[in-house]
């Protein structure tokens, strides 16, 4: 089976980067999207998202004649379906958008394709995919290779981690994994480990999970050296010595669209064993709490408190501000104080009308009360002296 032609479900931040970098690696990708501008865009050879190096790739590729963007699958011998799965009401995932992308696959799959779900998702989605197919187009039962294989990739760092990074495939049955694994074979430079479709869906749940968990141990932790006067920074760097012992950074809450999203997944599916994957969920969300109401008990000391909030996205040196605990606590402050009282310093995004941002020295001058909220660069080179006259509250350790 030789795979010529690809078509990729969802062009965002997975799917762009993957059908870009396919195309360059010589396949000829028609990528698929359901908002027309995104498809505008891509067709110019320019990008609708941040993330280093991307333009360049996507525009090469595009160049080449190897990448074109539409609103409907084009027949192909390969589907990648990369659409997000987030979540409803009380936590419940939505898989909406991956039924929509296998129905509007459907009328175009062939005998002898290979259709992979990239996108994080709930164990049995590949089945459910399968299924979907099944129901669709029952003459072709059996003749399809279906997979998981679940994205891995650290934004800022995708397009060598899309190269980098082993995989691991799990097929819905076994000649299904060894063709999906064959494919990921020809462009991954790690290793491609082959599983089932359960074991790989529960395999990328728990590897965000392991990380919530663990970022939610150092957030317990700053709340109890808050209450018993201990550094937090010294202390776990000093715990860090142990050679066994690798405690993670405290901070404001967790935020992104992954590590915030995907242990619900595995709650919702286990409600009853999950209990620690729950609690961490608890922990990481209630630590953004504890920050705005530490702020307000400072804040209210003075009578007309300004409060400088540095940083604004969902982690260090990204411009991206989707689940941001960040954004949640300036947000939260304005609500409570004021604009006028609650000024932003964000170096990774242009001021605007909407959110009005404020010079890093320009907010340290005029601030009673400094929050780093996010580990930027620029804020890491703060003058000691000019924090010395304010009240700091250090909730990410950039000024340690
Ligand atoms: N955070 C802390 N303390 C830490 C580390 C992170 O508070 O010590 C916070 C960050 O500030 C941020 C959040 O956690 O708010 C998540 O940041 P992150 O850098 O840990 O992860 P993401 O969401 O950017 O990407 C994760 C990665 N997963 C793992 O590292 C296990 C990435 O490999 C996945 O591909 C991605 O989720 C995804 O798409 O699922």
């Amino acid at each position: 089976m030789s795979v010529q032609r690809i078509c990729v479900l969802g062009l965002g931040y997975i799917g762009l980067p993957t059908a870009s970098l396919l195309a360059t690696k010589g396949y000829s990708v028609h990528g698929v999207d359901v908002t027309q501008r995104v498809v505008d865009t891509i067709n110019q050879g320019a990008i609708h998202i941040v993330e280093p190096d991307l333009d360049v790739m996507v525009r090469a590729a595009v160049a080449s004649g190897n990448l074109k963007a539409g609103l409907t699958p084009v027949e192909a011998d390969l589907f990648i379906i990369a659409v997000p799965t987030p979540f409803k009401d009380e936590h419940v995932p939505d898989v909406s958008y991956v039924d929509s992308a296998t129905d509007a696959i459907a009328p175009f799959v062939k005998e002898g394709d290979i259709v992979i779900l990239e996108s994080t998702s709930p164990v049995g989605t590949t089945e459910r995919v399968a299924e979907r197919l099944a129901a669709a187009r029952p003459e072709l039962q059996g003749k399809l290779s279906i997979a998981h294989c679940p994205e891995r990739v650290l934004p800022g760092r995708i397009l060598r981690e899309l190269v980098d990074n082993d995989r691991v495939v799990g097929g819905i049955d076994r000649a299904s994994t060894d063709a999906a694994a064959g494919f990921y074979e020809t462009f991954v430079r790690g290793e491609v480990l082959r599983t089932t479709a359960r074991t790989a869906e529960m395999c990328k749940l728990v590897e965000n999970s392991f990380r919530d968990v663990n970022i939610a141990f150092a957030n317990e932790l700053s709340l109890i050296c808050d209450d018993l006067g201990i550094n937090v920074w010294e202390l776990i760097s000093l715990a860090n010595r142990h050679p066994r012992v690798s405690i993670l950074t405290p901070g404001p809450g967790v935020g992104g669209h992954c590590i915030a999203v995907d242990p619900w997944f595995v709650v919702h599916t286990a409600p009853t064993q999950a209990k620690l994957i729950r609690q961490a969920r608890a922990i990481n969300d209630g630590k953004t709490d504890w920050v705005i109401e530490r702020v307000l008990e400072k804040a209210n000391r003075f009578r007309e408190p300004v409060v400088a909030c540095l940083g604004l996205a969902y982690k260090p040196d990204v411009d991206d501000l989707r689940e941001s605990p960040a954004l949640r606590v300036y947000e939260e402050l304005v609500e409570r104080l004021g604009v006028e009282r609650v000024l932003a310093v964000e170096p990774n995004l242009k001021t605007s009308d909407e959110r009005p941002l404020t010079e890093l020295d320009e907010a340290l001058r005029r601030a009673d009360v400094v929050v780093a909220l996010v580990s930027h660069r620029p804020f890491r080179h703060v003058d000691p002296e000019i924090l010395k006259a304010k009240v700091v509250i250090d909730t990410c350790g950039v000024f340690r």
